[in-house]
């Protein structure tokens, strides 16, 4: 009997989509491909390059597959990971394969997949394929279109992708433990040739947003929390840990992002504008693109992002709540700018001699502070840049554009070596800042400022002559 008959004859005796793989097929099983750097992996190779640009997944990694019996074939293992979420801070998780986000599954439009999903979780799971078109009993919700995945067995889902696009899978099972211990990964399914409102990228990067909930100093996520987390993750990562986005100038550029938090956000690119070409639902009509340079991508949302990155630079590209640009801290602490703690520290330090004093002047001490954090503690705001602390956590990362970049070369380039008299600096002595002009219309001098005689030459438009 072929295989693909066995599987269907299961089917049937079993009335259900997710399939049981017996004990005697099991040898048959693709191979376990298993990842345990957090760093960004290359593109994979192969074939199947002269069909699409494959894509990278920021401080992660796409599945092999083997190609049998007329399917592309993947094995996924839900399973608990070490994920390091930045240097010196590692997170106890459940993923996939090694890692949390699990592996990105990249196919093309057409393709039967055949996915195989051992369960080495200490409870059942399952996986729902968000966004695809598929057979009811491969939707992946427990209970409502197959069993749940004992731990210790292997289901088989099956389908064809039919929809070209940006997806993602996660579990359908005890979701609010499952998901806010990390499990979830990305899918992309590129077009067959010719789409016409896909179109042809030089880079193609993609990234999950998730978040935690881990109590400094210890490292398995509170699974209860609902809105609470205190680590913005993109590919449960942090900044400093995330990598960046390298790419050549003038390349046309694709980003493809998905949200598994609680709540929004708003993600900023500095720079450049871009255009929303898709969504979960398929590409966006040509005709209802406009430039952003924010988009907000709501709960259970994906959006794919595409510009030319024709401004040289390392750009900022973050989600733009500031509390989600920051890592683990507690929320609890009150406002003490412009309150002057001289005369109490000394009192506190009495009864809590390792008492210090913060946010007085604002919390940008925070990120230079060399305050004794717990073991396995990510700092609140961090990161070095050329010009000092970038102050920043969670949901930020940088996009490097370089003349020098070779095509195909994702390395990190470093940092950007700016132009003379290009970076914003103090003002000279000799320099007055401009006059203010008063509502009135009338000048006012800037208080405490020195005006020294400053010659100023007025050009008017239209007037040319020196
Ligand atoms: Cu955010």
């Amino acid at each position: 009997m072929n295989r693909r008959r066995q599987f269907m004859s299961l089917t049937a005796a079993l009335g259900v989509g997710g399939l049981v793989v017996g004990r005697s097929s099991l040898a048959g099983l693709p191979e376990l491909v298993s990842q345990s750097s957090a760093s960004t992996q290359g593109p994979l190779r192969g074939d199947h390059e002269a069909v699409y640009q494959p894509v990278i997944t920021l401080n992660g990694w796409t599945l092999p597959y083997r190609y049998r019996n007329g399917a592309k074939e993947f094995h996924l293992v839900a399973e608990p990971v070490i994920r390091e979420m930045t240097p010196g801070f590692v997170a106890h998780l459940w993923g996939y394969n090694g890692q949390s986000p699990g592996p990105t599954i990249e196919v093309v439009e057409g393709d039967r997949v055949r996915l195989y999903v051992t369960n080495r979780l200490p409870e059942h799971t399952s996986i729902h394929w968000h966004g695809q078109r598929l057979p009811n009993g491969m939707d992946g919700v427990t209970g409502l279109n197959q069993p749940g995945i004992p731990p210790g067995q292997t289901f088989l889902y099956e389908f064809i992708a039919r929809r070209p696009g940006t997806f993602m899978y996660h579990p359908h099972a005890d979701e609010m433990t499952q998901m806010a211990m990390g499990m979830m990964g990305f899918w992309v399914t590129h077009p067959k040739k010719g789409n016409r409102t896909i179109e042809k990228v030089d880079r193609d990067f993609v990234f999950l947003l998730s978040s935690y909930d881990i109590e400094p100093g210890s490292a398995t996520p509170k699974i209860m929390t609902m809105l609470d987390f205190n680590l913005w993750t993109w590919n449960s990562r942090i900044f400093p840990g995330i990598d960046s986005l390298n790419v050549r100038l003038n390349d046309r550029v694709r980003v493809r992002i998905g949200n598994l938090t609680m709540t929004n956000h708003p993600i900023h690119l500095h720079g450049h504008e871009f255009e929303v070409t898709g969504t979960d639902g398929g590409p966006t009509p040509r005709a209802s693109r406009w430039p952003e340079v924010t988009t907000d991508i709501a709960v259970g949302q994906m959006r794919q992002i595409e510009f030319i990155a024709s401004e040289e630079g390392d750009w900022a590209f973050h989600c733009h709540k500031s509390h989600h640009t920051m890592n683990a801290m507690g929320h609890d602490i009150p406002t003490l700018i412009g309150i002057d703690h001289r005369g109490l520290v000394g009192r506190i330090r009495g009864h809590i001699p390792d008492y210090m004093p913060m946010g007085e002047r604002g919390m940008a001490d925070m990120a230079e502070m060399e305050m004794e954090l717990p073991d396995n503690t990510a700092p609140m705001m961090t990161g070095q840049g050329p010009f000092g602390s970038v102050e920043m956590g969670g949901m930020f990362s940088t996009l490097k554009v370089r003349k020098t970049q070779r095509p195909g070369d994702y390395s990190d380039p470093g940092w950007y070596q700016h132009p003379m008299g290009t970076v914003a600096g103090p003002v000279a002595q000799a320099e007055a800042p401009p006059a203010v002009v008063a509502p009135g219309g009338r000048s006012k001098e800037m208080p405490s400022v020195p005006q020294p005689a400053v010659e100023v030459r007025i050009q008017k438009p239209g007037n040319h002559k020196h």
